[in-house]
């Protein structure tokens, strides 16, 4: 792993960058993209933002038009890739020309291990990548604007769940307030990225919330969605991985699933927990992320999915250990 200082060095020696994040990128991997991209051209520096996916059309940031959306991905001939908020791997249908990279660098804060790249700077105890673009930009003499505090404010802004997660510390808040110096409007940025749902997602809510199952007291709650209920509310399945913020609103929650069919067969599962190791969870059954929230994609009927990751939260929660799973 190598040091921040290491990153800046380096980047403040190459010209040319290609900036890119995770698949179904979310605000902090957008924050990241754009505060890093804005930083490096202030720098003078040529540089581009490419995404496999779509930017969500919620979010009204400056600047969130120079991402270029190229699902076929891209050739990095000389250009410094740079990949933000996950392992190279996940850049989704990109990531082919993404580890093709002659230069790579990986910045993150997902707990793993070193992963591919020649230079690497992944650091879990920070609550966002947006927090370590932060960083990074002051490293580099970047002077901040509106267009880069706004970036990176919306970064850490969706990982700390609106301040409201335990990621969120004396740091965190620290650096969101000197953010703030940037005249952006942090109740319009609040509303977009948490508040603001279309009717059909809000109408899907009620029926899953509807059907809200639970066990152990209600210390285990979880929702299952499947596909044709997305298709019949008009809702993208993969842009609904926030369904989970809903479920664990039960006051007795300490382990919140959701399943989602987000095409036939394909189940993605969404865990977060209050102080349960979820991550461990997620690994355990082909996924990952952090210690209280966490992922996982499986193939299989939703409902003999969903029953038997119940059943391995279930004795995770009475006992802490992970039953024996096949995929
Ligand atoms: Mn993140």
């Amino acid at each position: 792993m190598n040091s921040l200082q290491e990153v800046a060095r380096y980047l403040s020696e190459q010209d040319d960058f290609i900036v890119v994040g995770h698949e179904n990128p979310d605000p902090d991997c957008l924050g990241s993209m754009l505060g890093l991209y804005f930083g490096l051209t202030g720098l003078g520096k040529r540089c581009r933002v490419v995404s496999a996916d779509p930017v969500p059309s919620d979010l009204s940031w400056p600047g969130l038009e120079r991402i270029e959306h190229i699902p076929t991905g891209f050739t990095p001939n000389e250009s410094c890739v740079i990949v933000v908020d996950c392992e190279p791997d996940r850049t989704g249908s990109i990531s082919e020309g993404v580890k093709s990279a002659k230069r790579l660098v990986n910045i993150d804060h997902h707990q793993r291990d070193r992963g591919i790249g020649d230079l690497v700077y992944v650091e879990p105890a920070e609550a966002a990548t947006a927090m370590i673009i932060y960083r990074l930009l002051l490293k580099l003499d970047v002077a901040l604007d509106q267009k880069i505090a706004t970036a990176i404010y919306g970064g850490i802004l969706g990982d700390t769940g609106g301040f409201r997660h335990a990621n969120t510390d004396s740091e965190v808040l620290f650096v969101a307030g000197k953010l703030l110096e940037f005249d952006i409007n942090p109740a319009a940025m609040a509303r977009e990225i948490f508040s603001s749902q279309p009717l059909g997602f809000l109408r899907l809510l009620g029926v899953a919330l509807a059907d809200l199952e639970t066990s152990q007291d209600g210390r285990l709650v979880w929702m299952t969605v499947g596909y044709e209920q997305f298709q019949e509310f008009g809702v993208d399945p993969r842009n609904s991985d926030h369904l989970v913020s809903f479920a664990r609103m039960l006051d007795t929650s300490e382990i919140a699933i959701v399943f989602r069919e987000t095409s036939p067969g394909e189940i993605r599962i969404g865990l977060r927990a209050n102080h349960a190791d979820v991550g461990s969870l997620a690994r355990h059954i082909g996924g990952g992320g952090h210690k209280l929230a966490s992922g996982a994609t499986v193939s299989g009927d939703l409902q003999e999915v969903a029953t038997r990751v119940i059943q391995i939260a279930e004795h995770f929660l009475a006992t802490g250990e992970l039953n024996e799973w096949h995929s």
